[in-house]
């Protein structure tokens, strides 16, 4: 007998997004909502509907290289895949880059921009890589105060005219490693005309953008990280020829595979220093907390995504007798990653609002130090969430769900990035660590949970707020019984940082659920929270022996 099933559809993918849609009415003021609505529903027709069958179309499809033409000049042609161009053009048209900028909506302008982020992403094949390095190279040249280069590039990447938009591409990674960035081997030479950079780029994301920021050292630089000097290009001059760039090849990935990722030699790259001749890594943060920010909300997108696939799929496909979606177990299963997505949906879009204030000018030092601390906390968090929960939706398929032609896969295939590019679950893990430790930040997350967890009033919540106070709490107590323990402090790192973010969660669904009780939005959110409580907020493991680690380690070493 044939196999026959119908396959899950998507439809309007903002109008079966319940959270997002009362996240929406809870942070925007009532106008704000009523004016950018409109938009939001037609790109989340768009997202469920042409462009996901477009996306279908395109599956196998993959940006090409052409390094040479047929007369044996070098050209390094990449062509793009067509749903890639045509997310270009939507990006730009709907200003996924220039909203913030145009502050539209003030402090709400980065909401504005990431609820759209959040409906068109799962749809344009990570197109958000070169958006969000473009928005985060917009925000460094701003912070760092360069009026020359802002008033060249800003208005290009902020622009919401597809002819005029650039892209920028954030090229850090060199052959010498990805997390250590002091390491960067490529050296700028001044020359009468500027600064010229020779290196190798070996793992440049998005390589078609029309100008990078990058790290390299200027030639007598002391080595190390503060030695090194944060650089603006443009990847072609005035008649299109390449700047001193040539890509020796793209990538072979495991996911992402529409992204053009390449590597790259820079040979006397014509290049301007941002903002001085050292302390590179200082410099580019604005551009990492950034791209982290945007990390959080693409993988919430995600998790959307394969929910909503699998949640309608569950109801078409009958096994055993029954629809799966009837099924006791199917349902605790998806009950399971609906509750990890809703409160990684949170945590990333705090960050958003905490942003937003910050760009509005309207953060205080408490909401600074929260911003700082919960980025990483939420790239870290959300980026294993979205492989734990594509990974449950894909196994909700059974064998579809490892079958190529159902363009199922991907969806794993392209979280499996989220824990990695941007920085790795251990090296933010050290850096929410840092952040935690400037003083003033442990009293601006312990206000932020109080606020939270203060709002929660329903006996039905009782439960998860506990659980939440739970996890801070031992937290704290963890941080001070390994003061003056460098090594325990640096093993444990992910431990506290997934149980600082986890509890961050929890509050933040707590908080969420009571709102919806308070407005006649139903229970699904105190659910969703219940369920996350039991998921295991708590992962600080206060008596864990060094030793063990060793034991485990060396172990045939
Ligand atoms: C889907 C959406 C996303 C799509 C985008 C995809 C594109 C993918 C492209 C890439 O993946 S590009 C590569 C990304 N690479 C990384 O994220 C690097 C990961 N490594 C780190 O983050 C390390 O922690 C770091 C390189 C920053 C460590 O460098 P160092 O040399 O040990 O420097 P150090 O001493 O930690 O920091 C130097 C200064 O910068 C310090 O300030 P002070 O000088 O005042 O002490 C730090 O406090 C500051 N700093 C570092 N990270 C910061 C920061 N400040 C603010 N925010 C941060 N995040």
């Amino acid at each position: 007998m044939p196999f026959l099933q119908d396959p899950p559809c998507l439809g309007n993918t903002y109008e079966s997004d319940p959270l997002l849609r009362e996240y929406l009415e809870r942070a925007l003021p009532p106008g704000a909502l009523a004016a950018v609505e409109p938009e939001l529903r037609h790109l989340g027709e768009l997202a469920g509907g042409r462009l996901a069958e477009m996306q279908h179309e395109d599956r196998l499809n993959e940006p090409r290289l052409t390094p040479w033409d047929p007369w044996g000049r070098r050209i390094d042609r990449i062509e793009l895949t067509p749903l890639w161009r045509e997310a270009a053009r939507l990006a730009a048209s709907h200003g996924l880059v220039a909203v913030p900028y145009e502050r539209g909506l003030g402090e709400h302008s980065r909401l504005h921009q990431m609820a759209m982020v959040h409906l068109l992403e799962p749809s344009m094949d990570v197109y958000s890589c070169p958006l969000a390095m473009s928005d985060g190279a917009a925000r460094t040249l701003l912070d760092l105060g360069n009026a020359d280069l802002s008033r060249r590039a800003v208005p290009r990447l902020a622009s919401r005219d597809p002819a005029l938009a650039w892209t920028s591409g954030q090229w850090m990674t060199e052959r010498t490693g990805g997390s250590d960035v002091s390491r960067t081997e490529t050296v700028a030479r001044p020359g009468p005309d500027g600064w010229r950079l020779f290196g190798t780029k070996w793992f440049t994301s998005a390589s078609t953008s029309e100008m990078a920021l990058t790290l390299a050292r200027p030639e007598g630089n002391p080595p190390g990280s503060r030695g090194l000097a944060l650089f603006y290009l443009e990847t072609r001059d005035a008649e299109g020829h390449a700047n001193g760039i040539t890509v020796h090849r793209l990538k072979e990935k495991l996911g992402t595979r529409k992204v053009p990722t390449a590597e790259l030699g820079l040979d006397g790259t014509l290049a301007h220093p941002v903002a001085g001749l050292a302390d590179g890594v200082k410099n580019i943060s604005s551009l990492l907390n950034t791209t982290r920010m945007w990390n959080a909300v693409v993988a919430a997108a995600g998790m959307r995504r394969a929910i909503q696939l699998a949640l309608d799929y569950a109801r078409r496909r009958s096994a055993f007798g029954d629809r799966l979606v009837d099924k006791p177990l199917h349902r605790d299963t998806l009950a399971a990653v609906e509750a990890e997505a809703e409160g990684a949906f949170l945590l990333a879009f705090r960050v958003v609002e905490l942003q937003g204030r910050i760009e509005a000018g309207l953060a205080g030092e408490a909401d600074r130090h929260l911003q700082r601390l919960l980025t990483p906390l939420a790239k870290l968090a959300t980026g294993k969430q979205a492989v734990t929960v594509a990974s449950e939706a894909v196994e909700a398929f059974g064998g579809a769900g490892y079958v190529e032609d159902t363009g199922l896969p991907r969806l794993l295939r392209d979280a499996q990035v989220l824990p990695i590019w941007e920085g790795t679950t251990n090296v933010l893990s050290l850096d929410a660590l840092r952040a935690l430790g400037a003083p003033g930040a442990a009293e601006a997350l312990a206000a932020e949970a109080g606020r939270l967890l203060a709002a929660v009033r329903d006996t039905a919540l009782r439960g998860a707020g506990d659980a939440a106070a739970r996890g801070f709490a031992s937290a704290r107590a963890w941080i001070a019984a390994t003061r003056g323990a460098p090594g325990t402090v640096e093993a444990g790192a992910r431990r506290l940082a997934l149980t600082l973010a986890r509890s961050l969660e929890l509050a933040l669904l707590c908080a969420h659920a009571q709102w919806c009780l308070d407005h006649g939005k139903g229970g699904r959110a105190s659910a969703a929270a219940r369920r996350l409580a039991r998921q295991g907020i708590d992962l600080v493991i206060a008596d864990l022996e060094l030793g063990d680690a060793s034991l485990l380690c060396d172990a045939g070493a």
